[in-house]
């Protein structure tokens, strides 16, 4: 999954892709990387990062949905709105990617399920705001799957098909680093569960702490250690990974698979 933040102030790519023509470029680009999936965003969930109202939202991420789909890529759209979950589906986004797990917008969980869309059920505890001080855990794995699983009961509650659904951890959302290695060191855990699991760890802070200190600070230096995490996550069975560099993924993905397919 390469990711298109049609945003301002993204932490990672800060402001490259806000022009429409732009972002709609480098989700083809992704696409010829070797992207099976391409996730529009268009609020940024960034520490402290600034709200935007879910029509800023719309008017950012539609029309990059609509040209994007409408030449047959499969699109995602990050958003916790329910407004624009039900708007991009309706353009052709496939997937709806939902950061806070339905927490964030009471009526997410039932629009997905009217779309019948796949929807990807993110752990949250909070808003950019809050959630650095909610990273407050006694057994994090543990945790994270039972509340994972909490946010699955809510989405069946509300007419959402198991085939519909997909897990993520939530590398970063109320997680400080040895929160996010933990996590991703016990993603058979995460598994278990029974969900389809998308790990997003590209270009992350709390890979500074492997990447050479002189540059660490530099979320684009983080590329290399993105790709090793991206091996590993496919290697442990994971879906999905959603990164801002596709190519290195992608080949990533393709070693997991060969050595996968000798043993
Ligand atoms: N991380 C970010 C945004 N959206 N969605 C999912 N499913 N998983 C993630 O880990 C995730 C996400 C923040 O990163 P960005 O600002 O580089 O997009």
């Amino acid at each position: 999954m390469g990711i298109v933040n049609v945003t301002p102030d993204s932490f990672s790519d800060g402001g490259q892709w806000f022009d429409t023509e732009v972002a709609i470029a480098h989700g083809r680009h992704l696409v010829a990387q070797g992207a099976d999936i391409v996730d529009v965003g268009g609020e940024s969930t960034r520490p402290g990062a600034q709200a935007v109202t879910p029509a800023e939202e719309l008017a950012r991420v539609l029309p990059v949905v609509e040209a994007l789909a409408r030449e047959g890529v499969v699109v995602s759209v990050d958003t916790v709105n329910a407004s624009t979950a039900a708007a991009v589906v309706e353009a052709g986004a496939a997937i709806v990617n939902d950061v806070s797990g339905g927490l964030a917008d009471p009526a997410m969980a039932a629009t997905v399920a009217r779309a019948g869309v796949v929807y990807v059920i993110q752990h949250w505890r909070g808003t950019p705001e809050t959630m650095n001080s909610l990273a407050v855990y006694d057994d994090v794995v543990a945790e994270v799957c039972a509340e994972l699983e909490d946010r699955v009961s809510a989405a069946h509650a509300a007419g959402v098909r198991d085939e519909q659904i997909v897990l993520d951890p939530g590398l970063g959302f109320a997680k400080d680093a040895g929160h996010n290695w933990e996590l991703l060191a016990h993603l058979g855990d995460l598994a278990a569960l029974g969900y389809p699991l998308l790990v997003g760890a590209s270009r992350k802070r709390f890979l500074s702490g492997v990447v050479a200190p002189a540059v660490a600070d530099e979320p684009l230096a983080r590329d290399h250690a993105t790709t090793a995490v991206t091996a590993l996550a496919a290697q442990a069975g994971a879906w999905c990974v959603r990164v801002h560099e596709v190519a290195a993924s992608a080949d990533a993905v393709r070693v997991a698979a060969a050595w996968r397919s000798r043993r």
